[in-house]
């Protein structure tokens, strides 16, 4: 597929995302969302990429659903067109994806950084579900996976009156992992993304599958889920290796066997 409205890179094992459709503060219309969706899908199939970073630019991570493509739609039209299924294929994602925000993360933009496994944001972030404001409420999860990261009384607040938080705020509620100077954001993305991509990939995979089924089970079922993975490393080199060169007193060498 030819990419018109993002841009992807490879560095080693980690591959680079960029939403790039800067004049519109990176709206997500239907073919960024099509390209979207088959670059991760494309890195998460490729053996040697380990771990994802998505970004934009510093103005706008995406500053939501593109409004013109949606304004006169009827409700078959949006049902047809179905966007808002590719957020559920981003989720099928096995491999972390880190989401380096900057600038503005609003209505749709706020869901796919919430999709993400990990967020590194920038002094300049805005996150946000101003739907409220043109008539709608989110329609990709922000309603659902903002109550499970900020709680009810927060959530609200937010889509009832589409009040949008600072980098800072967003650090204080435990909406994103860090808040860094605008300059480093992404350096700093690729940092974390560096350490996840050193160690065992098999396990990184099952640790995110493990913890995001605390989302959608409950505690016993999660349980469950987290022992079987646990018992199933064992059958890996990588479980091997990373045991015998820590008894070994030195670095291990993963090659996600
Ligand atoms: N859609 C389309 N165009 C947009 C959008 C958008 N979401 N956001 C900004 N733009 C365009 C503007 O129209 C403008 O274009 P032009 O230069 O041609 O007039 C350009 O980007 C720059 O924007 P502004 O001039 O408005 O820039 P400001 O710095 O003054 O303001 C804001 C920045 C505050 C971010 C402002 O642009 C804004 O409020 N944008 C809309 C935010 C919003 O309401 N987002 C929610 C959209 S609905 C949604 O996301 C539902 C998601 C559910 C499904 C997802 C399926 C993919």
């Amino acid at each position: 597929m030819t990419y018109h409205n993002i841009l992807t890179s490879r560095e080693g094992s980690l591959g680079v995302v960029t939403l790039n459709r800067p004049k519109v503060l990176n709206a997500l219309n239907s073919e960024l969302m099509a390209e979207l969706v088959d670059a991760l899908e494309t890195f998460d199939k490729d053996s040697e990429i380990r771990c994802l970073i998505l970004t934009g630019n510093e103005k706008a991570f995406a500053a939501g659903a593109d409004i013109s493509e949606m304004a006169e739609a009827s409700a078959i039209e949006m049902l047809q067109r179905d966007n808002i299924a590719r957020f559920d294929r981003i989720m099928q994602i096995a491999k972390p994806i880190i989401a380096a925000v900057s600038g503005f993360a609003l209505g749709g933009g706020c869901e796919l950084a919430l999709l993400c496994d990990l967020i590194v944001a920038s002094d300049t972030a805005r996150f946000g579900q101003p739907e409220i404001n043109i008539g709608v409420i989110p329609g990709a999860g922000g309603t659902q996976r903002l109550a499970r990261t900020l709680g009810k009384y927060r959530t609200l607040e937010l889509v009832l009156t589409g009040r949008i938080l600072t980098a800072q705020e967003a650090e204080q509620m435990g909406l994103v992992n860090r808040v860094v100077p605008v300059a480093s954001y992404l350096e700093e993305a690729r940092k974390l993304a560096l350490e996840i991509c050193q160690r065992s990939p098999l396990a990184v995979k099952l640790g995110k599958a493990a913890v995001l089924k605390a989302f959608e089970t409950p505690l016993h079922d999660g349980l469950d889920f987290e022992r079987k993975c646990f018992y199933l490393l064992f059958g890996s080199e990588d479980q091997k290796e990373g045991m015998k060169a820590f008894l070994e007193k030195r670095k291990p060498i993963f090659k996600g066997k």
